[in-house]
């Protein structure tokens, strides 16, 4: 039998530079490997803990799916599917939500940067976020999660629960591991944090255009372009390691011997790095479009995925619910 691969992004907006380096890249890899029977989701009832707009859900849900397949997620090797079409997923995350104190959620650093973010809006549904996403990979007992590196707290209580389910009701679960791409962590634009989708100017959509990227780079904070020490923080080194990414490691030496020696022109450096950045996102845009025209082939990929989901996930379910003596 293959291993298991499961990954789900948030329907918060469009997808940007750092989900599709942290993530959809590393779903892409798994997925051509051929070794793994990859499921990857829509986190509908993901985006639910943190302030959301019910009218605009259903469109929000549609541009990560159009996303998510124009950047190569193929539903000829892939299960794709939406959460909320999957229930067994509320359901472990309840019978799961028994394995772990209110102390250990409280504690996990993205709460508390969630907390900072919408201190009026620290719901229940957002300290238990981390039990949702272990009830999302345990119930395919996927092995692998293609995440970026901010969500490697949150695969740590999915092993914790893990482990303790199968200590305490003889459940049968793996210890899921990280699948880290090289772009495991993006920078935002604005020099602090990760680049994020909610938060405004700090990232760069797959769906931009050229004149868009360019003026996304041209806010990025820089300095007068010389000095004893390439910074390795703000704007600057967001600067650079989108280069390294984009243009390669030989660029961004080249860039940093001219900040030690004559100076950086730094509107040069962000005219090339717009079209090399452009020159990865149009092939998706131009497969977004096609796809686009064709929505009765997005829902049936839709509904096969969670029909598929859904067989695999009630097993799961049944055994749980034995162990735990509720059947
Ligand atoms: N900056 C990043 N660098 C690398 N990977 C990233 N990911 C997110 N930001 C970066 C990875 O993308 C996947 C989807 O994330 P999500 O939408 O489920 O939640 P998130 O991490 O909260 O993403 P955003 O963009 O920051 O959304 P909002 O603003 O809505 O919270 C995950 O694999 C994540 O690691």
């Amino acid at each position: 039998m293959k291993k298991r691969v499961l990954s789900g992004i948030r329907a918060t907006g469009r997808l940007h530079l750092g989900n599709y380096l942290g993530a959809v890249l590393g779903m892409v890899e798994l997925q051509e490997s051929g070794a793994y029977e990859a499921y990857y989701m829509v986190a509908d009832l993901h985006t639910l803990t943190t302030p959301f707009e019910p009218g605009e859900l259903q469109k929000q849900i549609r541009e990560v799916v159009l996303d998510y397949l124009a950047a190569g997620i193929d539903p000829s090797k892939s299960t794709l599917f939406i959460q909320s079409q999957v229930p067994a997923h509320l359901d472990l995350a309840f019978l799961f939500s028994t394995t772990e104190t209110v102390a250990r959620m409280q504690h996990l650093p993205t709460f508390k940067e969630k907390v900072k973010e919408h201190p009026q809006d620290v719901t229940m549904a957002l300290l238990n976020y981390p039990i949702l996403m272990a009830a999302d990979i345990l119930a395919y007992k996927a092995d692998l999660v293609p995440v970026g590196i901010d969500q490697e707290p949150h695969l740590e209580v999915a092993r914790e629960v893990a482990r303790k389910m199968n200590e305490k009701y003889n459940t049968r679960f793996p210890e899921p591991q990280r699948f880290a791409t090289k772009g495991e962590y993006i920078p935002s634009l604005t020099g602090e944090g990760k680049m994020s989708k909610s938060v405004e100017g700090s990232f760069i959509l797959l769906t931009d255009s050229l004149e868009t990227v360019k003026e996304r780079l041209a806010k990025v904070p820089t300095d007068s372009g010389k000095g004893e020490e390439v910074p390795t923080k703000g704007g600057v080194a967001v600067l650079m390691s989108l280069v390294e990414i984009f243009e390669g490691a030989d660029k961004k030496k080249a860039y940093e011997k001219k900040y030690l020696g004559e100076g950086l022109r730094y509107s040069e450096l962000k005219e090339e790095l717009s079209k090399a950045i452009f020159k990865v996102i149009k092939p998706i845009q131009d497969k977004r479009r096609e796809l686009e025209k064709n929505p009765a082939f997005v829902n049936k990929v839709l509904t096969e995925g969670s029909a598929k989901a859904n067989e695999l996930t009630q097993a799961t379910l049944q055994e749980v619910k034995e162990g735990m003596g509720l059947l």
